[in-house]
């Protein structure tokens, strides 16, 4: 027997298949396509054991494809811009560039151990200047169409990244940063932003797409659509104030009305008496925009003053008080409500405070017009104490006094998204500079597009000074203008990296296209992505705005379906052997290189897998890697080596179906991601082949049809070992080329065996049944039968006894 020794088979395979190129990405072949990616990893340094985790799995996906017949493609790229080489630039002196190429130079041959279909000539490296050029084309693009706008606004700050951030990169309650975990604070400044809200329905159309429910559920909260009324209230002191609520249905429960402290009436309506209190607190409250005001925490006090004004009920005609209050939102619908206190949790919370009136408009089947309300109380029901439209269903008084408002003009149907615009500016040096020129005499003008790519300069000073690298490098944004030729300068920020990951799906089918940004003719063949997997993390960010960028783009004519990847799994984490998350700080870090040098790449590939549900993640397990160890040696044996007997009598027929059941489970397991089961599925069938191979079935067309199916079962989940074994076979075209092997559906039924059926302990006849039937249906099965029935008739059962595999007796008097 040869031992198999993965530091020198692994690369040898390795190298014979990028010499033959059977990875190579062919566009034009007449098998269906079958478009699978991964997400694209930063190049931080190292590759950890979360790639692994995410990649193997994905790749041993995408191999089961290829072998089932289709054509398929499964690409790698690094995302390569962004603040880890900028910061690495800072701490360490080093140039971002410089960091990042070493980086992805290293870690390629990291991904390249893990022995991936990959053709890496397809490779993208977001930082090219090849790939950023048609970020700034789209951004020309989106800016023509009025999709990429400029605004002077407020914006989340990381004091710490010194940058602004996207909405989605504020997390918590107590609103971090995304990357770096400081407290967010406000800046004011002058910003690209990119229409996302301009698809918003058209994105909470999640059909045709088979992904997972947490995550278009995510989606859907994140765009946040409510629907409601826009109502009008007038003030006695003029101006009418309007509001934006869900719950038309409760208007004559407004007992209060509430504007944001920034709203542009207060400083109308706020009567000279309450003046200075008023000021007071908006200057607090502007100051503390600054830190957190959007707190979604119901138990913190409620703060506000009245302004000495009052607007009127329009159903009631009621005096109705008008406050200011930092709950009230200014970036949201019309910055002012019509406080419901009996509904409305923080509402309720702020009529206590302050001892407003709170007036029940809704009841439960229990309670009466008259039941006093302890809370706030926001379900649906039946509409009390409000006139006309008592007795009514909180829908159907909804539906009533929205008919009412429009057709009396006090108010309107509206919605209203939580979705804002998605921040596109960055202060930072490592991303595609933004392309557009600022002419005082033309206004913002786009680099012209032949002068693409606009090139990030070198040599740039990084001291984190709160403004652009860029705006303080001695002459880059100095230039002419495209228009007039007169001096003008260049916007000095950087696009979020969120940009480059949002079309690099595409890109990826024609990496070298000079022309366009992706060679249309092939795109048009192969998309949208038939399978795309990665982490649960990016829902709401990267998951949205790629679906965003996508709806651009085909609405530029550039792709024609509606959405970028039809079927999305996202992969679980892998957690510390002590079940906690890995960090260096716990000492709990598994190092994929580590494992690879001592067990090699196949092993830890099926390891991870085997772990447990892939979607699920597991924490990991030195113990469990051992028992991987194990399989893998027990199947090379079994393969390659010669038993010393096989002289025992044994069952063709038996190897044969057990063999024809684990080519349909391997897979339908694979089909649907289940590794584990898959694996588990095949260490059985090795146990089952070290059986055979002691009999005399060893050695026959069974026997190698069972070890040819093993060989090519385990090709996607490990496939060094795989080409091995298959050129042990004697063949010598390599694995990766050949078919799914297929089974017979006879075969999976039930191998039947036939017993002798005695009665009083005299053979009487013969019954087939199946192998596995158990015993009421076996004894069910002989008191049928022809032969033995008649024998039976008339007479008392004593006795029914089933020896498993050899016989049954039944004893009648
Ligand atoms: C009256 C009412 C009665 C409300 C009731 C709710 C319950 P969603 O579902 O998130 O869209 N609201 C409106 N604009 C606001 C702002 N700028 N800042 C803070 N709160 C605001 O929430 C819509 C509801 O949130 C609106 O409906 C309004 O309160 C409040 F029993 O109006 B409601
Ligand atoms: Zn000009």
């Amino acid at each position: 027997a040869t031992r198999y020794d993965s530091s020198i088979t692994e690369p040898k395979w390795r190298e014979r298949w990028e010499r033959d190129g059977i990875y190579r990405f062919e566009p034009d072949s007449d098998k269906p396509k079958h478009y699978a990616v991964t997400m694209l990893p930063y190049p931080s340094g190292n590759l950890h054991i979360g790639h692994w985790y995410a990649m193997s799995p994905s790749d041993v996906h995408a191999r089961y494809m290829r072998m089932r017949g289709y054509n398929v493609f499964f690409p790698m790229g690094f995302d390569a811009f962004g603040l880890p080489a900028e910061n690495a630039a800072i701490k360490n002196n080093l140039d971002p560039r410089k960091w990042t190429y070493s980086n992805i130079e290293y870690m390629r041959g990291q991904l390249q151990s893990m022995g991936m279909m990959v053709d890496w000539d397809q490779q993208i490296v977001s930082a090219d200047p090849e790939y950023y050029r048609w970020n700034q084309w789209f951004f020309i693009q989106f800016f023509k169409r009025g999709l990429a706008y400029k605004k002077f606004s407020a914006v989340d700050w990381c004091p710490k990244c010194n940058t602004t951030l996207a909405r989605e990169q504020v997390v918590g309650d107590e609103r971090r940063c995304e990357r770096c975990d400081s407290l967010v604070t406000k800046r004011d400044l002058d910003q690209w932003y990119f229409k996302i809200t301009s698809y918003a329905d058209e994105l909470l159309d999640f059909s045709g797409l088979d992904w997972p429910e947490r995550i278009t559920t995510m989606q859907r909260n994140w765009i946040g659509r409510s629907e409601g009324a826009e109502i009008t209230f007038k003030s006695e002191a003029g101006d009418p104030i309007t509001v934006f609520s869900t719950r038309p249905d409760t208007l004559w429960g407004a007992t209060f009305m509430v504007l944001a402290p920034e709203h542009p009436l207060v400083a109308k309506l706020t009567s000279v008496e309450q003046k200075a209190s008023v000021d007071a607190y908006v200057a607090e409250a502007i100051r503390k925009t600054e830190v957190e005001r959007q707190s979604t925490d119901d138990e913190k006090p409620k703060t506000g003053v009245w302004i000495g004004a009052y607007a009127i009920n329009p159903t009631s005609q009621e005096r109705v008080p008008i406050w200011i209050a930092d709950y009230v939102l200014m970036t949201y619908g019309t910055g002012a409500i019509m406080a419901v206190p009996g509904h409305d949790e923080r509402d309720f919370a702020f009529a206590k405070t302050f001892g407003l009136a709170i007036k029940r408009v809704v009841v439960q089947a229990e309670q009466t017009a008259e039941t006093p309300l302890e809370t706030a109380e926001p379900a649906y029901g039946t509409v009390v104490n409000s006139g006309q439209i008592d007795g009514l269903s909180s829908a159907e008084a909804k539906e009533a006094v929205i008919n009412w408002l429009e057709a009396e003009q006090l108010g309107k149907r509206a919605i209203n998204y939580r979705l804002r615009d998605w921040l596109v500016s960055r202060q930072r040096y490592w991303g595609t500079p933004i392309p557009m020129i600022y002419c005082p005499t033309c206004g913002t003008v786009p680099v012209p597009e032949d002068q693409l790519p606009l090139l990030l300069p070198d040599s740039v000073d990084f001291k984190p000074t709160g403004e652009s690298p860029l705006k303080l490098h001695p002459t880059w944004r100095f230039t002419t203008c495209p228009t007039c030729g007169g001096e003008a300068e260049r916007d000095t920020d950087t696009m979020d990296t969120f940009v480059d990951s949002s079309w690099y799906q595409v890109r990826y089918l024609s990496p070298h296209e000079t022309n366009a940004p992706f060679t249309k003719a092939i795109t048009d063949k192969w998309l949208p992505v038939d399978q795309y997997t990665g982490g649960r993390e990016h829902a709401v960010m990267h998951l949205l705005y790629t679906r965003f960028w996508w709806k651009a783009m085909r609405d530029m004519g550039l792709v024609s379906a509606n959405e970028p990847m039809t079927r999305l799994i996202n992969q679980g984490v892998i957690l510390g052997e002590d079940s906690n998350k890995m960090s260096k700080s716990r000492g709990n870090v598994i190092d994929p290189d580590m494992l690879v040098a001592q067990y090699g790449a196949d092993t830890v590939r099926t390891f991870l897998m085997f772990i447990g549900p892939w979607e699920q993640g597991a924490p990991w397990n030195n113990r469990g890697i051992e028992g991987c160890v194990r399989f893998l040696d027990r199947a090379w044996r079994v393969v390659t080596d010669t038993p010393q007997r096989h002289d025992a009598a044994g069952h063709a027929s038996t190897l044969e179906r057990q063999t024809h059941r684990i080519i349909k489970k391997v897979g339908d397991d694979l089909q649907r991601f289940a590794f584990n089961t898959a694996i588990a599925g095949l260490m059985e069938f090795v146990n089952e082949l070290m059986k055979a191979r002691e009999t005399d079935v060893y050695g026959t067309a069974t026997w190698r049809k069972a070890t040819e199916s093993l060989t090519l079962l385990l090709a996607p989940i490990a496939p060094h070992i795989a080409e091995e074994l298959w050129e042990f076979l004697g063949n010598s075209q390599s694995v990766h080329l050949q078919a799914w092997p297929s089974y017979d559906e006879a075969m999976l039924i039930d191998e039947s065996i036939e017993l002798p059926v005695q009665i009083n302990g005299k053979v009487r006849g013969k019954i087939q049944v199946a192998a596995t039937a158990d015993e009421p249906s076996i004894i069910a099965t002989a008191l049928a039968d022809e032969k033995i029935a008649p024998l039976v008739e008339g007479k008392t059962i004593i006795k029914q006894i089933v020896v498993p595999n050899r016989l049954v007796n039944i004893v009648i008097k």
